[in-house]
């Protein structure tokens, strides 16, 4: 490597100490990325290590989760890549976005990752499951961020401003506020207090109130992340008894949580709309990991999968009643999985999930565009 810039050296000179220069400041990225910056915000689905170091049950730093990956167990809730690495992969970047909690300052000119497990939109909401950081928290997290990034922009805020509003933001919150709060009624209130609409009502209020907070810091470009069919994954499904019958999800969802967060995502879609027509720049996005989801079960096969209704590793009715425990032996066929565990999707269903956010021409997907065309907007 040394002898070699310095052959190029002796050829190109002054462009090659350039270039040197250049990928000393953003630490060897190889390629221009899309857009300067991804700050993601989110739950287990995308977190990528922002619960190691706290007491919680919502960790996955233990093997088999990263069996994978090629940093090994980080804190990701699945065995490879998340959809938002797969994302950061797709607009150019040459790394993953780091993890808010172990990256240096250096690190955030391309952006953070605040994700948390078991985080919601309400505080309360997966206090079950102990530690972790809430939206509220990832905000203010996004803040201390922001006023830094001011500072290595001289204090000029309008630079500052600038550059975040090229960036793009991840904002997948709400699934935790249906799993680990309103169908938890042992632990939550929030039923027996709410109808599934006043609910759904509720947390689109907090959401929009938060996400109008993460604007005004800065934020123009915008993806909302709908929330998925929780009522099929295999812990509901072990929930509510119905086991796996191997093949296909002939043994049906819970839909009764499916029809809540429709209610719950229908609301989002307004909110997109309603954003874009009142906020100056504003570019929200909504993509439709529900309706890709149900794309993906009832197109199995074509999709790679044999086994959709249980856990690639786990414990109990479906793997679905308890997550994988550390050193557990998973399954084999890794790809041919859509859920790695109880909860979250495999790898190869992440990779899906992503193409389609990055890459979908269909409005039932991604309203009113893709990321591709996101980054360049
Ligand atoms: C901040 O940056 C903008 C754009 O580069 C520039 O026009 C402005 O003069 C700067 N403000 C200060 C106070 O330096
Ligand atoms: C995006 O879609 C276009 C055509 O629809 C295709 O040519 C291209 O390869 C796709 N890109 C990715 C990254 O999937
Ligand atoms: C809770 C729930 O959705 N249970 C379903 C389990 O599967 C049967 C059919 O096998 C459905 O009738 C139930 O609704």
């Amino acid at each position: 490597m040394a002898s070699c810039s310095w052959i190029m050296g002796v050829y190109f000179g002054k462009l090659v100490l350039l270039v040197l220069a250049f990928s000393e400041v953003t630490r060897a990225w190889s390629v221009a990325p899309q857009v300067p910056c991804f700050f993601i915000f989110g739950d287990s689905l995308v977190d990528n290590g922002n619960n190691n170091n706290i007491l919680t049950l919502a960790r996955a730093n233990y093997r088999p989760y990263g069996v994978d990956f090629a940093e090994g167990s980080s804190g990701r809730f699945t065995n490879g890549r998340t959809m938002v690495d797969v994302l950061a992969q797709l607009l150019g970047f040459g790394g993953f976005i780091p993890a808010h909690a172990v990256a240096e300052r250096a690190g955030m000119l391309r952006g953070l990752n605040y994700a948390s497990g078991a985080a919601g939109i309400r505080d309360e909401t997966g206090n079950n499951l102990g530690d972790h950081y809430p939206l509220g928290q990832q905000v203010n997290h996004f803040r201390d961020t922001v006023r830094a990034m001011t500072r290595m922009f001289r204090g000029n805020s309008t630079r500052a401003g600038d550059y975040l509003g090229q960036c793009i933001y991840y904002m997948g919150l709400g699934s935790n506020d249906y799993l680990n709060n309103y169908f938890m009624p042992t632990m939550y209130s929030t039923s027996r207090e709410y109808s599934p609409r006043t609910y759904a009502a509720l947390l689109l209020q907090d959401y929009s109130r938060q996400l109008t907070e993460v604007y005004e810091l800065g934020a123009r470009k915008v993806a909302i992340i709908g929330v998925g069919q929780i009522g099929c994954i295999p812990y509901e499904l072990a929930r509510y008894r119905n086991r796996s019958t191997g093949r296909g999800r002939s043994s049906g969802c819970n839909e009764d949580i499916n029809k809540a967060i429709s209610m719950f995502n229908t609301g989002l879609v307004r909110m997109v709309k309603r954003f874009n027509a009142q906020l100056p720049d504003a570019k929200f996005v909504y993509v439709n990991t529900f309706e890709s989801s149900k794309d993906v079960a009832a197109n199995a096969a074509s999709y790679g999968f044999d086994v959709i209704d249980r856990g690639c590793c786990g414990v109990g009715r479906n793997n679905g009643q308890i997550t994988c425990l550390p050193l557990q032996t998973p399954c084999a066929d890794r790809t041919s999985y859509l859920f790695w565990d109880a909860f979250h999707p495999t790898e190869v269903a992440n990779v899906i999930y992503a193409k389609k956010a990055y890459n979908s021409s269909s409005p039932s997907e991604v309203y009113p565009m893709n990321l591709r065309q996101l980054a360049m907007a």
